[in-house]
């Protein structure tokens, strides 16, 4: 229950603690200031365990030096934690975003290792545990999110040994052998032990993270169970994340965005195959090596640019760190030489849209597209694979989705690719464009239930269920004799 509500000592049963709020300041030409929702599918799965509880979202403005306070978002208390100009530059961009997202990405970008961006991380991580230690109830719940804020289950945990704590990693967590080139593993591992649950998007992730506990800190473990000598016990276990199936699925039905879906494909000639790209720009996603693939279909002569366009959408992401930077002077090369080469006069092969839309647009993309084309070399999950899906109602359209994608898992009837075998992509495009109707059928429906059914609500009501499982801190559990 909450005290002193709109008190400065107000506290609260559930805590969501993630590097961003779930609202943009936006600033109006008359200098006015607002809050605008900001797209993203967290809000929409912790808002109705919000609602059944007392909560607060604990996360950073998105802006240097602010903590002014934004008004309360689907009845939940917003906290803003203000971080200065450098520690944007070495906490986010530097130790977040240039030494974790490349590492636990399979290293396909080099991981920059530097003593100040650490430092940084840690002054952070504390300033986020000591906010959330003031704002929990006595036993609430805490729930942490994602790979920046890793210390802060182990700091929370010592300033608030009563709390029930949970982390949910929303990337992959890399195997042993490259997660040990971080000089500061131990400090890593241990933060992330300080929860009671620690939540992975794929199986895979938990058994990374138990063996290196197991092997690097020496701690027993049992299956999926961690036990810490001070007697308590820690789980690890996948909970695959999802979307709002239902609200997307009723967007992609409206008028308004069957319309439009109908302009898009006239306004890209018509194609026979129109095959789609959604991501952030990041060189995980996949981006150029997918568009070589189309490039060689084109340039073999196997397709031609009457039967197939390429709608590429690729999100403005971290334009101030280097190496994307450079994906995104390479990626305008590619498609600069590839429409030169086989484009013809109002037809490029690729129309390649370096911006953000409105979710309407999106929905709108998914439904004209004939051939979602998802090929991260690593992806924790990708929601836009299940996003596509949640969009087909008449249940055609194909997906060509990597392997390396934690939604690989689950929508098994794509057509999965080893996204580095450009051989292996083309074949796969061209098996989705060859399809008959009634296979694409079958695979489409077998996705489209296994989305519906395990959508975000379920996935956060899962991982609340089970962190609320958790044995609190103080209590002991058995150990078993032997640990594997
Ligand atoms: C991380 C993990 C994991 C993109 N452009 C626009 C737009 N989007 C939306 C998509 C989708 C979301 O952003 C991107 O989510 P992804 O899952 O594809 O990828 P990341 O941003 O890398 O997310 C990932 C995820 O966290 C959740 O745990 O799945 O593996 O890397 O919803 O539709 N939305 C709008 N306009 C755009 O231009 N409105």
């Amino acid at each position: 229950m909450s005290v002193d509500r709109g008190h400065a000592a107000a506290t609260y049963d559930l805590v969501v603690v993630a590097n961003r709020l779930p609202v943009d300041r936006v600033v109006e030409d008359d200098g006015t200031v607002s809050w605008r929702r900001s797209p993203g599918g967290l809000v929409t799965a912790v808002e109705p365990v919000m609602q059944s509880h007392d909560g607060a979202w604990v996360g950073w403005t998105g802006g240097p030096d602010s903590d002014e306070e934004p008004p309360e978002e689907s009845g939940m208390r917003l906290v803003p934690v203000s971080l200065s100009e450098q520690e944007i530059e070495y906490f986010y961009e530097g130790f977040s975003n240039g030494t974790l997202w490349p590492l636990y990405h399979d290293v396909v970008a080099k991981p920059e290792f530097h003593r100040e961006w650490w430092d940084a991380y840690v002054t952070v991580n504390r300033r986020f545990a000591e906010r959330t230690a003031e704002l929990a109830a006595e036993n609430a719940m805490v729930w942490v999110h994602d790979y920046q804020l890793q210390l802060v289950p182990g700091m929370l945990r010592e300033l608030r040994p009563d709390l029930r704590i949970g982390f949910f990693l929303h990337i992959p967590f890399p195997p042993l052998e490259l997660f040990v080139q971080l000089p500061w593993r131990r400090q890593i591992l241990e933060g992330l032990l300080g929860a009671d649950l620690v939540g992975f998007q794929r199986p895979g992730g938990a058994q990374n993270f138990v063996r290196l506990v197991r092997q690097r800190v020496g701690h027993k473990t049992h299956r999926d169970l961690v036990y810490l000598p001070d007697g308590r016990t820690v789980e690890a276990a996948a909970f695959p994340i999802s979307i709002d199936y239902d609200g997307l699925a009723e967007l992609s039905r409206s008028e308004a965005v069957e319309a439009r879906a109908k302009e898009i494909r006239e306004q890209l000639g018509n194609p026979r195959h129109l095959l789609l790209g959604v991501d952030r720009l990041d060189y995980t996603k996949g981006i150029y090596k997918r568009l070589r693939a189309f490039g060689e279909l084109l340039e073999e002569g196997t397709l031609d640019v009457e039967e197939a366009v390429f709608l590429q959408v690729a999100t403005p992401s971290r334009e101030r760190v280097d190496e994307y930077r450079r994906l995104r002077d390479e990626i305008d090369r590619l498609v600069g030489h590839i429409n030169g080469d086989y484009g013809r006069i109002g037809r490029p092969a690729i129309s390649y849209l370096h911006a953000s839309y409105p979710r309407e647009e999106m929905a709108a993309m998914f439904r004209a597209a004939d051939i979602m084309v998802v090929t991260p070399l690593r992806d924790g999950m990708n929601l836009v694979a299940k996003e596509y899906v949640a969009c087909r109602e008449s249940n055609d359209g194909a997906l060509v989705l990597s392997e390396f994608a934690g939604a690989a898992d689950e929508l098994k009837q794509a057509f999965l690719v080893n996204p580095y075998d450009i051989n292996g992509m083309k074949s796969a495009v061209l098996d989705a464009m060859r399809a008959k109707p009634r296979d694409l059928n079958r695979r489409m429906k077998a996705m489209r239930k296994t989305v519906k059914e395990h959508d975000v609500a379920a996935w956060a009501a899962e991982f609340m269920g089970r962190l609320s499982e958790a044995r609190p801190a103080h209590h002991k559990r058995l150990r078993p004799h032997d640990s594997d």
